[in-house]
Parts: structure tokens; C-alpha cells; sequence
């Protein structure tokens, strides 16, 4: 059978198992599945599959699997490396999970929440709220992220200092597999060491290895008492002694601890029109603490007192409400968006040894002044992680690939990592091979051989696609 007549015939497949409702595959209606919302990976897709239950889904991937179309899954459009939009030879079909959006179960005693993976993440953090407990996963894109996102690139996020990444939250997995067979692993159990731990094999593969397709997440109790600060500090080196003050003084409470450039909040206020509260430095410091114990704001304050006494911070403010703390983080969700209005730029997601981070900012700065003069680095991230967004605007002159080796190369001098959070997809897929050992990647492929040995989930994503 020829190509054209192959895809027709799945075609057909797919919409009398889908329905009309179930399978896009117009023009019109694929477009805004044929690329990110940076429109940096465009492709276009054969058609888009919208499966309504897990038992579809299945039927999907075994239609495809029958005939070796490749299948690239979709959910809420946040992904900053590429991993969800399909390749431009129109021969791969679109999974898209957003009519999977179901919320299961809230168990505020048991901790647990059970929801379909496309399901978004502030529905599903609000189910919890709702029940007096916390998903703490939390990131800037969380009013469009979907569940099944976040668990396929293992999301970091805000809170990962206090609560770990998405892979240590997820307790329970359903997921299916490239030939259709459905894995239900959805069970509510904080202990389970019943043989090998499989669903760690799909949080994080972006897709590759099977499609998570809904989950057990575990929650946490809310803490009563927030306390939000924003400080201004001289030098990475002082933000550093801060986080160690901060975990010395505050505990385990400490659930988050951003920094951010200066002309990070200067784009900030410049295309969002939102200026910091506290006086001009070179670095800012967003904290939080949470705890439902009495005291927490006093503490803050201590911490605060003792670091200006010290000079490791030279201003700083603490929210007086929820609205205030609102206004704070705001700051800083809102530099993705002020970068992306700013022009063009370079992303990089990378993660270095925390008492590395000072270091590492001063030798990154020092390989692109001398190496790609004229570039303007956008520096924030999640210090409390080791996890640094170090973001490079750039001119027509710079070659993104040549910037990404130099900032990359800087991290692996400090023993770092080219992705911390935000995945592989298909933007840092030659990265990774410069950057793991070739033993690594000879398991990542044994791996992939023998979950998908057709090569048709996500083909090309995380792993380069076989030719
Ligand atoms: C964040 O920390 C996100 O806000 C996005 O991970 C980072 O825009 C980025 O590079
Ligand atoms: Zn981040």
C-alpha cells in the first residue's frame, strides 16, 4: 500500500473508534497542535487524535503501532524544549490528552488525589485546596500545564527545595504502552516495593517510552502560616550564605528559594509593567516559608534582620498578606513571558552543585563576554535546587547552537546538568549526546528498544530518531 493510501486507512480507523468529535484533521483545526506556544518547533501533524478514555487511547496507539505511524503526545502546551509538537513530514499523528481531564478522587486523610492526565494542574491543585490539603507542585505555566505533561518531563517547578520533583510525588500510574497495552499501576500506596518500581521508567522519558494516561499524585497538608519575602542581596555568594542561614534558622519550612538578575526584573518591568517594591541590586532573592506551627513570620523577620546586619542582604521586604505575596511572585512568573516580548533568546535550563552556582554564573558570564560579545544574559531561576535558568538574548549575529555550547560547556566544568527540569524534547537532543557518557546512552537506547521497538512514541524526542 503507498504512504498516502497507509494514512487514509488509519484515518478511517481512527474516527470510526473516535468519532468525528475525536479526530481533527482539517488544516484549520490542526494548527495550533503543529507547534509550541514560542512557535520555535513547528511541524505538521497527519491528524489529531482527541481519545476520550484510557480504552481509546489504547485503540489509538494500536492502530498506529499496526501501522508504524508515529505518535507524538500533547497536553498543555507549556513545554519549553520541543518534546510535543510532531515533525514536519505530516506523518505522524497528535495524542492530544485534553479531553481526559477528569479528577477521580481527593483523599485528604490518605493524601492522595487521582486525576486523568489532562487534567490542568491548578484543577487539580484547587480539588486539593479545596480539601484543606496541597499538590506542591507549583510552576508560572500551572493554569495550562496538564497532568500528563508534568509527569511525562518529571516537573520541577517552585517547590522542589521542600517537596522534591514531580517523580517523588507520583505514587501511582496508569500508563499504555507503543502496541496499546494498558498498565494500570494506580495504586494509593506511599510503600510499594513489590519487584521493579516501573512507573519511574515513564516520568520523565517526555513521551518516548509509553503515554501516561492518569495517575495517583501525593499531597501534603496546607501549611496555615506563609511568609513571602523578597530581598534584595550584592552577590550570588551572599544569596548563597542566605539559603544557608535560611535553612539553619527556618527548617525544613523553607519551601522555596528563587534568585533572579537584575535585568531579569528590569525585562520584568519593562514589558510587564511590574516594578520590584525594595531598592535596586544586582540580585534579588524571592523566598517562602510555610509552616503551620505558630512563630514563622517572627523567624523570618530574624533571618531578614540578621542577613542585612551582615550585609548579605541590603533590602528586603516581607508580604503582609496573600495579595502582597501575590504581587511578589509575580515578579518573578511573569520573566518568561517579559523574555519571550524581549526578542530572541537562547534557553537554558541547567543545574549545577548549589555551592557551585557563584562559580558557575562568573565563568558562564566570562565564556560568553569573550566568545559571543553583544549577548545579554536573562539569569533567574530555582537557587534552592541548584537549578538556574540561565537565558541568553541575542542578535541577529549570534548562532543559538554556538551559545548553547558555551553556556553547556561552563556547566559541565562544574559537574552540571544541560537539563534540570524542563526535559530534552527535541531541542537539547544532540546536547545530551555531547554531554552524557556513551554508556548512558547505550542503556537510554536499550531501554527505548524495548519498550517501543518501532521507534513510533515521540519519535525523535530525547533520543534522536532512527533513520
Ligand atoms: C520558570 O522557572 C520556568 O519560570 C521557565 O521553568 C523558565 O522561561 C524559562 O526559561
Ligand atoms: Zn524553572
Amino acid at each position: 500500500m503507498s504512504r498516502i493510501a497507509a494514512h487514509a486507512d488509519l484515518l478511517a480507523q481512527l474516527e470510526s473508534r473516535l468519532g468525528r468529535a475525536g479526530l481533527l484533521t482539517d488544516e484549520a483545526d490542526l494548527a495550533p497542535y503543529a507547534t509550541d506556544w514560542r512557535r520555535l518547533f513547528p511541524g505538521r501533524p497527519l491528524a489529531v487524535a482527541r481519545p476520550a478514555d484510557t480504552a481509546a487511547v489504547s485503540a489509538v496507539l494500536a492502530a498506529c503501532h499496526a501501522a508504524g505511524v508515529g505518535i507524538v503526545p500533547q497536553g498543555g502546551h507549556t513545554g519549553l524544549a520541543g518534546g510535543a509538537t510532531p515533525d514536519a513530514s505530516g506523518g505522524q499523528v497528535v495524542l492530544s490528552l485534553g479531553r481526559m481531564n477528569a479528577i477521580r478522587r481527593v483523599d485528604p486523610l490518605g493524601l492522595t488525589l487521582e486525576a486523568e492526565a489532562g487534567c490542568i494542574l491548578k484543577v487539580a491543585q484547587d480539588a486539593a485546596e479545596a480539601q484543606g490539603r496541597l499538590l506542591p507542585v507549583s510552576l508560572a505555566a500551572e493554569g495550562s500545564a496538564m497532568l500528563g505533561g508534568i509527569i511525562a518531563t518529571n516537573a520541577g517547578g517552585i517547590n522542589v527545595l521542600r517537596y522534591g520533583m514531580t517523580r517523588g510525588l507520583v505514587l501511582g500510574l496508569e500508563v499504555v504502552l507503543a502496541d496499546g497495552t494498558v498498565v494500570d499501576g494506580l495504586r494509593a500506596l506511599r510503600k510499594d516495593n513489590a519487584g521493579y518500581d516501573w512507573k519511574q521508567l515513564f516520568i520523565g522519558s517526555e513521551g518516548t517510552l509509553g503515554i501516561v494516561t492518569a495517575a495517583i499524585l501525593r499531597l501534603v497538608p496546607r501549611a496555615r502560616h506563609t511568609a513571602t519575602a523578597l530581598l534584595a542581596v550584592p552577590d550570588p555568594a551572599a544569596a548563597l550564605r542566605l539559603l544557608e542561614a535560611a535553612q539553619d534558622e527556618l527548617g525544613d519550612t523553607i519551601q522555596a528559594f528563587e534568585l533572579i538578575a537584575r535585568d531579569s526584573l528590569a525585562l520584568v518591568a519593562e514589558h510587564a509593567g511590574l516594578a520590584s517594591p525594595i531598592g535596586e541590586s544586582d540580585w534579588t532573592v524571592l523566598m517562602e516559608a510555610g509552616s503551620s506551627l505558630p512563630g514563622l513570620r517572627e523567624a523570618v523577620e530574624t533571618l531578614l534582620g540578621e542577613a542585612l546586619e551582615r550585609g548579605d542582604a541590603t533590602d528586603g521586604v516581607i508580604a503582609e498578606s496573600g495579595q502582597q505575596a501575590g504581587s511578589l511572585w509575580a515578579l518573578r512568573e511573569h520573566i518568561t513571558e517579559a523574555e519571550a516580548r524581549a526578542g530572541k533568546s537562547v534557553k537554558h535550563d541547567v543545574s549545577v552543585p548549589i555551592p557551585a552556582i557563584p562559580d558557575f554564573l562568573a565563568a558562564a558570564g566570562k565564556a560568553l563576554a569573550t566568545q559571543a560579545p553583544g549577548t545579554r544574559p536573562n539569569i533567574f531561576g530555582h537557587m534552592g535546587d541548584g537549578n538556574i535558568h540561565y537565558n541568553v538574548l541575542i542578535g541577529p549575529e549570534h548562532d543559538p547552537e554556538a551559545i548553547n555550547r558555551i553556556v553547556h560547556d561552563a556547566v559541565a566544568r562544574f559537574g552540571g546538568s544541560i537539563s534540570a527540569e524542563h526535559g530534552i524534547g527535541q531541542y537539547r537532543v544532540d546536547e545530551l549526546v555531547r554531554h552524557r557518557r556513551p554508556a548512558e546512552m547505550a542503556l537510554a537506547h536499550r531501554i527505548k528498544d524495548a519498550l517501543d521497538p518501532q521507534g513510533l512514541l515521540n519519535p525523535g524526542k530525547v533520543l534522536r530518531a532512527r533513520v
